[in-house]
């Protein structure tokens, strides 16, 4: 489908298409069984300039918006869905600081992220709090012109190794969601550690770990806005940060169809490849459609963010819960398809099903992301929208 590009994005699309085949396809499995962060691979996505893309030109990015974020994320994804963790998990924990950051943070922290010489990390989940974000129990006490922090955040992408923590704590726990407040916090402060590593079933190239705050000190200048705005902010930046998610949903779910159309057209079985069975073709037909519908969705989505769209939180979630659950069905039957040989470790498409899996549950469960679709249809038609 012709979705008319712009040059430019046209040109980064197939930069990020090369480099996944290049320098991802071939480590990817490695990385994966290793459960390694893949340093050297993000140092040459650095290289190639893909962090500096959705940052502003003020901030030594390259002006991009969520399409181009989107389009370089889908490409890298097809290759491994962990490994371009690294960059999607640096855009999520640097939105707090482009969406209600001050120029002196943004001038401090954004030409960093985008030179890809430090990532950055969005620290919000908790042992208690997931879907109910509104439960953390990390706090905040100022003191002096230091904010002292306590707490654990746990399953943070990212975690311990990036330079950057966006961090969200109450200031206020008597006032629930609006007592909740956004942070800073920089590598190596006094009172940060990291805690357990996780061995995860996939995105297994990820780095996902414990972030402890014990005493931890900060600056008082690097609260984000102001205090009370946390959970605003928290839900501004998933907004804005789940198309990132679908379009790592849509390369994995591409990846594993590639994969299988291509291995349906040379198995053969009675004496036939087994994409001339009409069964085969109907799973691949569905799959293709299925990824084609998601493809539209997200950038049409895309495009209304970059436009300067105001309300995207329904399309964002519809984005997200579309495309995870349409790469859980296509990477399964890209499985199915390859049969006993797709149960294998030897052949790619069992990495993708482990993968996608994830697509469905982070950055909000896809039962959440329906809450918020339902919140959004019901009160539009209260509003008689
Ligand atoms: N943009 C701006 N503000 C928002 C917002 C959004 N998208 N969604 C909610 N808010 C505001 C509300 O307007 C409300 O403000 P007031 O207190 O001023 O009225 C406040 O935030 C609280 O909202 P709400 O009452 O809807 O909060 P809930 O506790 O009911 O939680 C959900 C809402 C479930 C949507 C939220 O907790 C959520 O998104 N959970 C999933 C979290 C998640 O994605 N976790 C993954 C970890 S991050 S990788």
């Amino acid at each position: 489908m012709n979705y008319f590009l712009t040059e430019e994005q046209l040109a980064y699309q197939q930069l990020a298409r090369e480099f996944a085949r290049g320098a991802i396809a071939p480590v990817a499995a490695e990385y994966d069984q290793k459960a390694e962060f893949p340093w050297p691979v993000v140092e040459e996505m650095a290289r190639m300039d893909f962090f500096r893309l959705w940052i502003p030109p003020e901030y030594e990015g390259l002006g991009g918006g969520i399409m181009e974020l989107v389009l370089v994320t889908e490409e890298l994804s097809k290759a491994c869905g962990g490994i371009s963790l690294a960059l999607a998990g640096t855009a999520l924990g640097a939105f707090p600081i482009l969406i209600s950051g001050n120029d002196e943070q943004k001038k401090k922290y954004l030409p960093v992220l985008a030179s890809g010489k430090g990532l950055a990390a969005f620290c919000l989940t908790e042992p208690e709090a997931g879907s109910d974000a509104g439960a953390i129990q990390t706090t905040a006490r100022l003191e002096g012109d230091h904010y002292i922090l306590n707490g654990t955040k746990h399953f943070i992408t990212n975690g311990g190794v990036a330079k950057y923590y966006t961090v969200i704590a109450s200031t206020d726990p008597s006032r629930g969601t609006r007592g909740a407040s956004a942070f800073i916090v920089e590598e190596g402060s006094e009172g940060l550690t990291f805690g357990k590593k996780e061995d995860k079933m996939g995105i297994r190239a990820s780095a996902t770990c414990e972030v402890v705050f014990q005493d931890c000190k900060i600056p008082r200048a690097n609260l984000i806005g102001r205090e009370g705005q946390g959970f605003m902010v928290a839900m501004k930046t998933l907004d804005k940060s789940r198309p990132g998610v679908a379009a790592q949903a849509l390369g994995i779910a591409q990846g594993a169809f590639d994969h299988a159309v291509r291995y349906a057209r040379t198995r053969h079985q009675f004496g036939q490849s087994i994409a001339s069975f009409q069964a085969i073709q109907f799973m691949l037909a569905d799959m293709a459609t299925e990824i084609e519908a998601v493809r539209a969705l997200l950038y049409n989505t895309a495009r209304m963010i970059d436009a300067g769209e105001k309300d995207f939180g329904r399309e964002s979630a519809m984005c997200k819960v579309l495309a995870g659950d349409v790469a859980m069905r296509v990477t399964t039957d890209a499985v199915q398809i390859f049969g006993g040989y797709g149960y294998m470790r030897d052949y790619p498409v069992e990495k993708y099903m482990r993968d996608a899996k994830i697509t469905q549950i982070y950055e909000g469960t896809n039962q959440i992301q329906r809450n918020v679709i339902a919140r959004h249809v019901i009160k539009d038609s209260a509003s008689g929208a």
